[in-house]
């Protein structure tokens, strides 16, 4: 029997779904809480006990005196990953080019494609393209970069579903929701998207209905539009 496992979430963050894809993935019995972070509740008790940085996602693995905690979204799938490798989400060992590109995209995006430079400050400030300046170039500049990573394969390391992918996926849609037409400029990019889109593990989690919603409720200027 597996542990029980607790998913400290709160709908539709990028970071928070994560985890859920990878549980998904593994066929994971698992139990969503929502931590408002609009009431404060990351904050307070129960949860700031749990967890040092009081942030979602937060998984608890376990009970009792064996009970383990795992914060930090990348943290935690790699956990998933290690402690239930079947099905695998990494490449196998004899696929090593597959394994590097799986790890290095895994690593790169948080350092150069990071949506979030922007995202919170159109989605929560109404920022406007001329407020954000090199910050909406510095990204336009790095898009083309992934769909050459995306050219002539399924995903992100090959043709399997990998953490480069539950990583990175979920980033790319903030881009779509400031108005960048993938289809338009990046054709194979916008074409692995499309195959996360429709990903059984994906689906199921409900993120993008949740995550459409949500963009439409803030109705965000549209700063990738017409770039
Ligand atoms: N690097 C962390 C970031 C987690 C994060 O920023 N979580 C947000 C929700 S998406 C949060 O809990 N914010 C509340 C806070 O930081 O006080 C991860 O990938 O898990």
């Amino acid at each position: 029997m597996q542990p029980k496992i607790l998913l400290y979430t709160i709908a539709p963050s990028q970071n928070a779904v994560r985890p859920e894809i990878a549980l998904l993935e593994k066929g994971l019995e698992f139990e969503k809480i929502t931590v408002d972070l609009f009431k404060g509740e990351h904050k307070q008790p129960p949860f700031s006990e749990l967890t040092p940085r009081g942030q979602v996602p937060t998984l608890v693995y376990g009970e009792g005196a064996d009970k383990i905690v795992v914060y930090e979204s990348i943290a935690i799938i790699r956990f998933v990953d290690a402690v239930h490798p079947q099905p695998p989400l990494m490449p196998p060992a004899s696929d090593a080019r597959a394994i590097a590109d799986a790890l290095m995209r895994m690593e790169e995006f948080q350092a150069k494609l990071d949506a979030k430079n922007i995202f919170g400050s159109v989605m929560f400030g109404g920022q406007t393209r001329e407020q954000l300046g090199e910050r909406v170039d510095t990204l336009l500049d790095e898009i083309p970069r992934w769909n050459a990573y995306a050219s002539g394969r399924k995903f992100l390391a090959g043709e399997q579903f990998t953490l480069a992918d539950i990583a990175v996926f979920p980033l790319l849609m903030h881009f779509e929701a400031m108005g960048y037409d993938y289809a338009q400029h990046t054709p194979a990019l916008s074409a692995y998207m499309d195959r996360c889109k429709e990903r059984p593990s994906i689906k199921r989690s409900g993120w993008l209905d949740a995550f459409r919603q949500f963009v439409a409720s803030r109705n965000p200027n549209q700063v990738l539009a017409n770039v």
